[in-house]
């Protein structure tokens, strides 16, 4: 008797565990990437409660149609991207990718309204490269995005980016070909888009980049202290990029600042702060401004021991600042009328659920990212439609923070946890996420094509937390993977 029940439990089980196997092998074997596939091929549409029929297409437009202006540019670039070792202000040499031999990249400094063009030469590195403008909301065509709006450039070939300088506010450049790797090892620089009328007399304006190289921490190309020479009375502004994988913290101290702009956009109303923290998401950029005191001034990195002194002899060591409570945008800044509010009719109104499970992803076991449950490429693509409001409530359930990215367009940021932003319009285009929140954004879909929606931890990324915004009508002839030589991340 008892030897038949374990007989039968037997059976039971080994069904069982024959079962799971062909579970796991099923999983395993629908994961695998194909050698190419188009973004378009997996992803799950969404059409955010559009009314059926709302997606009817009316031909079809290639991404490649939707270029910059034709015309003379006001102003050429030429970057050439390579890799070879560079020189570090302390005269340390680094082997890392570079565009024209430095990192970061030249600074590119244009007026708005200024058509530009920029031409990309790839030398020797041997996976392609290509240079997205990141937080430019340009034509599709021209959004650097290997496999999605154009190919990686490869050793010996080159590519044309124009755009008209549309935007003022600080913005960066980076490659979108492998870019957890090339963005992290050098292919990144400044783009500073200024007003059309020359800044007041003794301003001073100064990038501050804030990068990990090689795990050497660096402030534009300075693995210390860079110091500049200030003269008492003149107008600062520091435009601090974070072009790491993690939030950077900073503090600014021997003078109390403002933060006049976030990822490109002026702030209303910004109010002097004092011994504020500064949370920085990855990708994402805060102008902060001041009038130079008399006594030096130091911006400091947290956790490193990088920054910036400005002095009237520039020799100053000023201490680093006291570390205050975070700054935060939420209630920041002089509430004015915005397009959209937390109280407008939105026609797409989509969820974006950042979480993690068990699973494979392109055949390999792991705890995978997911977006609304699926592992990449099954997650959603969000369908809109030219004039459309679109509102997107982003939830972080995971124990990572997650700096999300939307390409092509400005994220109005409507709520956090459900309390409404009470100070300034803030527009963000790479907004930290951190555990457990939720954020509410609203954007105007003005801007044609087929545009990534990714984590900004570019690792995050190239594990799979990649997304598209498209609008409906819009095909990409670009093909992602091996054969392709197009991998976005
Ligand atoms: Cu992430």
């Amino acid at each position: 008797m008892k030897r038949s029940l374990a007989f039968g439990v037997a059976i039971v089980g080994g069904a069982i565990g024959v079962v799971a196997l062909a579970w796991l092998g099923f999983a395993w074997y629908e994961s695998r990437l194909p050698e190419t596939y188009s973004v378009m091929d997996y992803a799950i549409p969404d059409v955010g409660g559009a009314p059926a029929g709302a997606d009817h297409m009316h031909g079809e437009t290639s991404v490649v149609a939707l270029h910059g202006p034709t015309g003379t540019p006001r102003r050429r670039f030429v970057l050439i991207a390579r890799e070879g070792s560079v020189r570090l202000a302390s005269g340390r040499s680094v082997d890392a990718l570079s565009f024209n031999g430095s990192v970061p990249g030249p600074e590119l400094r244009v007026r708005e309204g200024e058509l530009v063009e920029v031409t990309l030469r790839n030398q020797n590195i041997e996976q392609g490269v290509t240079v997205h403008w990141h937080g430019v909301d340009l034509p599709n065509a021209e959004d650097g995005v290997a496999g999605v709006t154009q190919n990686a450039v490869l050793p010996g070939e080159s590519h044309v980016y124009r755009f008209r300088a549309g935007q003022v506010g600080t913005f960066w450049y980076h490659a979108h070909q492998a870019s957890a790797g090339e963005v992290r090892r050098g292919l990144y620089g400044p783009l500073v888009i200024e007003p059309p009328r020359a800044p007041q007399s003794g301003a001073r304006d100064i990038v501050v980049a804030v990068h990990t190289l090689d795990g050497t921490p660096l402030v534009n190309d300075t693995d210390g202290v860079e110091r500049h020479v200030v003269a008492p009375g003149a107008a600062v502004r520091l435009r601090v990029i974070n072009t790491d994988n993690a939030p950077i913290r900073f503090g600014i101290g021997g003078t109390p600042f403002r933060v006049v702009a976030i990822d490109g956009t002026d702030l209303v109303g910004p109010t002097l702060l004092r011994e504020k923290t500064m949370v920085l998401a990855a990708g994402g950029r805060y102008d902060v401004s001041f009038t130079m005191p008399r006594t030096p001034v130091k911006l400091a990195v947290a956790g490193t021991l990088v920054g910036l002194a400005l002095s009237t002899d520039g020799k100053a060591d000023p201490p680093p600042p006291v570390p205050g409570p975070e700054f935060d945008p939420v209630v920041y800044g002089r509430p004015s009328p915005t397009p959209v509010d937390v109280s407008s009719h939105f026609d797409r109104v989509f969820t974006l659920d950042v979480g993690r499970k068990p699973g494979f992803l392109d055949g390999q076991p792991g705890k995978q990212w997911t977006l609304n449950g699926g592992i990449y490429p099954r997650v959603p693509m969000f369908m809109v439609a030219k004039g459309d409001r679109v509102r997107i409530s982003i939830h972080n359930r995971t124990g990572a923070v997650h700096p999300m990215h939307l390409h092509g367009h400005h994220m109005l940021v409507l709520s956090r946890n459900g309390i409404a932003v009470s100070g300034g319009p803030w527009w963000s285009d790479t907004l930290n996420v951190e555990p457990g929140e939720t954020y509410d954004v609203a954007f105007r879909a003005n801007n044609p094509g087929i545009w990534m929606a990714h984590c900004h931890n570019l690792a995050h990324a190239a594990a799979g937390l990649t997304m598209h915004v498209a609008y409906t009508g819009v095909t990409t002839p670009f093909q992602t993977g091996g054969a392709a030589h197009n991998h976005p991340e």
